[in-house]
């Protein structure tokens, strides 16, 4: 069964919103087959997000990541890679059109990094690493 990795960044637990997340998750028909909440590690976020070192908006994301806890979860499903993006919606919430979640329940804070609630895997070989850094055996 297809599998992804979705986490649920800090902004998400600073403003209350992880049961609306887990909501619109198990409403799409998603199943959570993991779930864990605490405050990343400094070598977890460095491998997370290996391929954004070096972008401008590389430190002031990880400082982001590294504000409060994160809920990681891994949700399983026909299609759930492309799908969560979906209901995700586009990186910037500004952007993000009204029915995802970015959309429905994020913004632009003025802040140098996107804080757009969620994260979800982009691709198979994606989902399997990251749940590798998240969920290690
Ligand atoms: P994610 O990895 O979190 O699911 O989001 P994504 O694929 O839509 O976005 P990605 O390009 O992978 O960027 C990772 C995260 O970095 C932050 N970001 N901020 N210019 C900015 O302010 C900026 N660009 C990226 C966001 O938190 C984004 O989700
Ligand atoms: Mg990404």
């Amino acid at each position: 069964m297809e599998r992804t990795l979705i986490l649920i960044k800090p902004d998400g637990l600073a403003r209350g919103l992880v049961g609306q997340i887990l909501a619109r998750i198990e409403a799409k028909g998603y199943a959570i087959d993991a779930l864990s909440l605490r405050t990343a590690t400094a070598d977890e976020l460095a491998a997370h997000y290996a391929e954004h070192e070096g972008k401008p908006f590389y430190q002031p994301l990880v400082e982001f990541m590294s504000e409060g806890p994160i809920v990681s979860i891994i949700a399983s499903g026909q299609g759930v890679i492309p799908g969560f993006r979906a209901l995700a919606g586009a990186t910037d919430p500004t952007a993000a059109a009204p029915g995802t979640i970015r959309g429905d329940l994020g913004r632009d804070w003025g802040e140098q990094v996107q804080k757009n609630l969620v994260h979800g895997s982009d691709s198979v070989e994606s989902a399997e690493r990251e749940i590798g850094i998240w969920f290690p055996a």
